[in-house]
């Protein structure tokens, strides 16, 4: 019995040999689906061993970004300058891989930078730590990549997080996969499917063992995107690209960079003298997207001052998190006032998307104590 390394490079392989055409198409799909599964059952065992990927960060502030990079394309530089953390006294081991962190202030946020190791190419295959130093970068909420002239390979850092499962500057896709214990397999789609057809769908499912339940597309979805939805593990992060060095460019190394990584769009900045961080932190603020909501206390006046700092896109139960436990466990419901509000006081459960500047009363279940 092939072990699982040699089966996935034997179907790799023959992926490479297949010509790639409309009659191979459902086939190829099946083949990258069985890849995708057996790199998952790969991880699985090393997990149980104990030396796989799954680790935590130390996570602080309102949001984390992870630096990523080649080796000495200025990380360690940047983030002295951005949070005044001394690399060598704030650092902390993450199991033999040194994360530095330091603190950039911004916005009214906390915002936690991770000075990571650099990535070498096959980091996803564990080279230079590289799996744990990917595991970080998957729990991070925004990545900043920084390339330099000597290091410009961008597609090749992007490459080893996707082989690391993480999506950047994509959004989860519209595929609801829903198991069942009989009456085969049904594939819906509320949009036109124009990538992928019902027997490749199917197809694919089948190598992740799925042979009865449901697949509903909302969106006209790639055989890799249902395959990531199957697969489950994927984190969709967004990203900024940054070019850093940028007093070692002439203009025409600078349009050479802006080729390479189109159709991203840099910020070129000199970590060493300062030089267009400000632009950096605007633009990181913004990718962070951040929402301030305020408290209101039942009856009360709304707490003005002092909004709780959220990221967009958050829920009440976003909110719950930050708040007291007893908050959490007793919660009854929230009254919104604001723009995420159908009407001022409007009654919501934990699912509520909130907006910048919403106001927020909490119900707690009466007659229960503070603890619940
Ligand atoms: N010319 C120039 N050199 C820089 C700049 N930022 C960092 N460096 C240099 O690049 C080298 C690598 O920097 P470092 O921060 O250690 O990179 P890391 O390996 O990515 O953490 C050091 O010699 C830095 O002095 C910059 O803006 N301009
Ligand atoms: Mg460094």
């Amino acid at each position: 019995m092939a072990t699982l390394e040699e089966q996935i490079v034997a179907i790799e392989d023959e992926i490479r040999r297949t010509p790639n055409n409309k009659a191979t198409s459902g086939h190829i799909g099946r083949l990258r689906a069985r890849i995708a599964f057996l790199r998952l059952e790969r991880e699985k065992r090393s997990r149980g061993k104990g030396g796989g990927i799954g680790y935590a960060v130390r996570k602080s502030g309102h949001a984390t970004v992870a630096l990523v990079g080649y080796p000495s394309t200025g990380k360690s530089t940047l983030l002295t300058h951005l949070t005044g953390a001394n690399s060598q006294s704030a650092a902390y081991d993450f199991t033999t891989v040194s994360i530095i962190p330091g603190m950039l202030e911004a916005a009214g946020a906390s915002i936690q930078v991770l000075d990571m190791p650099g990535l070498v190419p096959g980091a996803w295959r564990g080279k230079g730590r590289g799996r744990e130093v990917l595991s970080v970068v998957r729990s991070a909420d925004l990545i900043l990549f920084l390339i330099d002239k000597e290091h410009p390979d961008f597609r090749g850092l992007r490459a080893e997080l996707e082989e690391a499962g993480i999506r950047v500057n994509a959004r989860r896709p519209r595929v609801v996969v829903t198991p069942g214990t009989r009456g085969g397999l049904t594939v819906t789609s509320t949009v036109k499917l124009t990538r992928l057809d019902e027997d490749s769908a199917t197809g694919i499912a089948r190598e992740f063992g799925l042979h009865n339940g449901a697949i509903v597309f909302r969106e006209d979805a790639t055989a890799e995107q249902l395959i990531d939805v199957l697969a489950g593990s994927r984190v969709y992060v967004p990203s900024i690209l940054v070019v850093n060095k940028s007093d070692l460019l002439t203009p025409a190394d600078r349009e050479k960079l802006r080729d390479l990584t189109k159709p991203f769009v840099p910020i070129f900045i000199a970590a060493e003298s300062g030089h267009n961080l400000d632009e950096l932190v605007l633009s990181i603020v913004r990718a962070l997207a951040f929402i301030r909501v305020y408290l209101r206390p039942p009856g009360g006046e709304a707490d003005r001052v002092e909004p709780l700092i959220l990221r967009g896109g958050s829920r009440v139960s976003d909110l719950l998190a930050r708040l007291p436990l007893e908050l959490g466990r007793n919660f009854r419901a929230a009254l919104v006032w604001g723009r995420s509000a159908r009407f001022p006081g409007q009654t919501v459960g934990r699912d509520h998307l909130l907006a910048d500047e919403d106001v927020v009363t909490v119900v707690v279940q009466r007659g229960r104590t503070a603890a619940g």
